[in-house]
């Protein structure tokens, strides 16, 4: 796939223009062309003798003969304490595009390949300094957008996964040994019996089973929290919205049916990544037109697809009644708010029913609005670890560690327990002890694919493909 005897280059900042760039050198032949293309700054006072040396950076330029291409700092790591693991360099020079290029095309001038995307890291995984895991979870910080992804993300990239997946494969190992033993040495006193065997089995499963329903949580917080905004037409949903994003993005009018499709849009609150989703009020099909009505069902559709539901009811509009709503949200996490409480006397209304009374239209309670959001957001994961902070989470019985696996963790995890499933159902029946262990290894098999110690290279190459050039 990767040819990993070659010296590879990239320049790993972002294309453009900006204070400086990095350009990485990897592979045997790095310090070598680093060494070739840069040339010390000559401080007569310090009179010292420059030689490349590990995590030691120099200032100086970079030279193309005798032409100067760029002024920089050069940081050279020796194998293995480097992020591929190989001797490495670094090159800080400006900023440029131009500039950029130019020490690039030196290097591969001097015989360096240019960097597939992802490259770095393959080699990284390759050389065993982190597992596939890891791997996925650095491209995950990478791409996350906003502060709870992150945190996910740097959980895993310290091991949490891996260490889970290490000890899933251990207990599994150990049990086929104990089996496989009982096979050759029958008339040895076996090291656990039969229901030993299926009650470890069940914990392992229970344990994976854990990680496979906590995956839901991982996709709120890595993509975002759906919450639609619902109700009556001309209740000030569109309003609302523009409040929340702080900008006028829907189209807000006195006249009744105004949204017709939906509007999304992704905001942060505290960290939280929120998709907002404007809908087209709620009324009588006998009175809307029929692109109103093909709204509606999409509103209703929005409404099956959140996972918060914010309902708003004008105030001052008797006609506005939630009870038409309940049937619609009921099985769903809401908040119910009453909107236009500019227009009213708070002193005669009943909060009956609302959470709260906002007015979409100047901000009023919008802060509160986002704070009881937020409340109704951590209200959907599970207490025991999730998001909470540390010391909430030990009380809950949780652990230090949290982690959250991505798709192909999660199918590959559901493969492993179907295996571990299995195993045990032949355990129960007697079944022969070589089909028993037989289905155990087919269960390593898959946290081998998670963790990349054994993984077909076509899955490899679309793990690194989503990586950019220069990671
Ligand atoms: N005074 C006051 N007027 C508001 C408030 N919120 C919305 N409005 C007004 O109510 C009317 C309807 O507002 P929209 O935000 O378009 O209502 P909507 O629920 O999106 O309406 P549809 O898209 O037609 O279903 C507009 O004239 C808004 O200016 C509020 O809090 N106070
Ligand atoms: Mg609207």
């Amino acid at each position: 796939m990767f040819n990993i005897s070659d010296t590879i280059c990239a320049i790993c900042t972002p294309k453009g223009t900006g204070a400086i760039s990095v350009i990485r050198i990897s592979g045997t032949e790095s310090w070598k062309i680093g060494q070739k293309i840069f040339s010390q700054t000559q401080y007569p006072i310090l009179n010292t003798q420059y030689s490349f040396e590990h995590m030691y950076a120099q200032h100086g330029y970079i030279k193309d003969n005798d032409k100067t291409i760029d002024e920089v700092i050069i940081l050279p790591y020796k194998a293995p304490n480097s992020f591929t693991t190989e001797d490495t360099v670094e090159i800080f020079c400006h900023g440029g595009l131009q500039v950029t290029s130019q020490v690039l095309d030196l290097c591969l001038k001097h015989g360096v390949r240019q960097a597939k995307n992802g490259e770095f890291t393959f080699r990284a995984f390759v050389n065993g300094r982190i597992d596939l895991t890891e791997a996925e979870a650095i491209n995950e910080i990478i791409s996350a957008d906003n502060e709870k992804a992150v945190s996910i993300a740097s959980q895993i990239l310290s091991g949490s996964l891996k260490d889970k997946i290490v000890g899933f494969r251990e207990k599994l190992l150990n049990l086929i040994t104990s089996i496989e033993s009982s096979v050759e040495f029958p008339m040895d006193i076996a090291d656990m019996s039969k229901e030993e065997v299926v009650a470890n089995l069940k914990n392992i499963q229970s344990e994976i089973g854990e990680l496979i329903k906590d995956s839901r949580e991982g996709l709120l917080l890595r993509e975002g929290i759906k919450v639609s905004i619902v109700g009556p037409t001309n209740a000030g949903k569109s309003s609302l919205l523009n409040q929340l994003l702080e900008s006028e993005r829907a189209i807000v009018s006195d006249e009744p049916g105004t949204t017709r499709d939906t509007v999304e849009e992704k905001i942060l609150i505290d960290g939280w990544s929120v998709i907002l989703v404007d809908t087209a009020g709620i009324r009588e099909k006998d009175s809307a037109s029929k692109s109103e009505k093909m709204g509606i069902e999409r509103s209703k559709q929005s409404i099956q697809n959140s996972d918060i539901v914010l309902g708003v009811f004008d105030l001052t509009n008797k006609s506005h009644d939630q009870s038409e709503f309940s049937n619609l949200i009921k099985d769903k996490s809401k908040i119910i708010i009453g909107n236009k409480v500019d227009l009213v006397d708070t002193s005669n209304i009943s909060k009956n029913g609302f959470d709260i009374l906002i007015s979409a239209k100047n901000g009023d309670n919008i802060t509160q609005l986002k704070k009881l959001l937020i409340e109704k957001a951590s209200s959907l994961f599970n207490t025991r670890h999730s998001i909470l902070p540390l010391e909430a989470r030990l009380a809950k019985g949780g652990n230090t560690q949290y982690c959250y696996i991505n798709q192909r963790q999660k199918e590959l995890l559901i493969q492993c327990n179907s295996a571990i499933e299995n195993s045990t159902d032949l355990a129960n029946k007697n079944i022969s002890e070589d089909l028993i262990s037989d289905e155990l290894k087919n269960a390593i098999s898959k946290l081998d694919e998670i963790s990349g110690r054994t993984i077909s290279d076509e899955v490899i190459k679309n793990i690194f493909a989503k990586f950019c050039i220069g990671k």
